[in-house]
């Protein structure tokens, strides 16, 4: 009992099928064993408005919704937002008998005080990054956004895909892992001994001095069972022995 799972990255979308499957069989066992289940963002690979997927859903989501359904009926279900599903509202919340979260969660266990996020925040060498995120999570940008139409919307999401991945390709490593400065900071401004966190793609589990004290930072797996091989997932389980990393490959 007081069994929290959390996991991150499934980057659901039209062309990964498979990674839906193993998924949903994720989702099957944490309703029958976890107390409350974690989702902390980009558990959708691209998202242009609740309005959309909730109207008629496109077939690949809508098994994903009726399973989120089942989830929730069974153990409490929290959904956090990450940097490609950051339009998630609460329509879709509601839609899945899910809570939102907010960016940063301290989140109280029967093990200790942990600090979650999806990570993208902490990501503040990459200017490119960060200048998008400013602009795009601006409230006023986001309400024009979701007044266009969907047409409009799916264009601007190809176009702004298309221009990420040319700037990915001369992005060092270095850039796009967090920026140590930046974990430092929240450890001691949350006052946690350990921090969870994804979006890197770099599931580990790091061991920090911070302040003069041991700290440990989990970074969660992304999710792939259609374009990589081997096939990666992974989530955490934290109850009162402490978090366990569980990873797939
Ligand atoms: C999400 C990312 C695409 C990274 C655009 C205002 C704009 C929202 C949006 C469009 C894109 C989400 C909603 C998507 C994340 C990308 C490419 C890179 C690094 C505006 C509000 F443009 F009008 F200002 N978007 N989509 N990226 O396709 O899901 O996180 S998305
Ligand atoms: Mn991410």
């Amino acid at each position: 009992a007081g069994a929290v799972w959390i996991a991150s990255d499934i980057h659901l979308g039209p062309d990964t099928p498979n990674t839906a499957r193993a998924f949903h069989a994720f989702l099957d066992k944490a309703c029958a064993q976890a107390d409350a289940l974690i989702l902390c963002g980009d558990i959708f690979d691209a998202w242009i408005g609740d309005d959309f997927a909730l109207a008629s859903p496109p077939e690949w989501l809508v098994h994903t919704l009726d399973k989120l359904v089942h989830v929730s009926s069974t153990t409490t279900l929290w959904l956090g937002r990450g940097n490609r599903d950051f339009l998630i509202g609460h329509a879709l919340a509601r839609r899945v008998g899910a809570q939102l979260l907010p960016d940063k969660v301290y989140l109280v266990t029967e093990y200790g005080n942990v600090l979650l996020s999806h990570g993208d925040e902490y990501c503040t060498a990459d200017a490119g990054y960060q200048r998008f995120r400013r602009i795009v999570r601006n409230p006023v940008v986001q309400k024009t956004f979701l007044a266009l139409g969907l047409k409009l919307r799916r264009d601007i999401a190809d176009w702004a895909r298309q221009r990420s991945m040319t700037a990915n390709r001369y992005k060092s490593a270095r850039i796009m892992d967090v920026e140590p400065q930046a974990i430092e900071q929240a450890f001691l401004d949350y006052d946690v001994d350990t921090m969870v966190h994804g979006h890197t793609h770099r599931p580990a589990t790091h061991r920090h001095i911070v302040g003069g004290r041991p700290r440990q930072r989990i970074v969660l797996p992304d999710w792939d069972y259609d374009h990589s091989q081997p096939a990666r997932a992974g989530w955490l389980t934290i109850d009162r022995n402490g978090p366990v990393l569980h990873q797939q490959t």
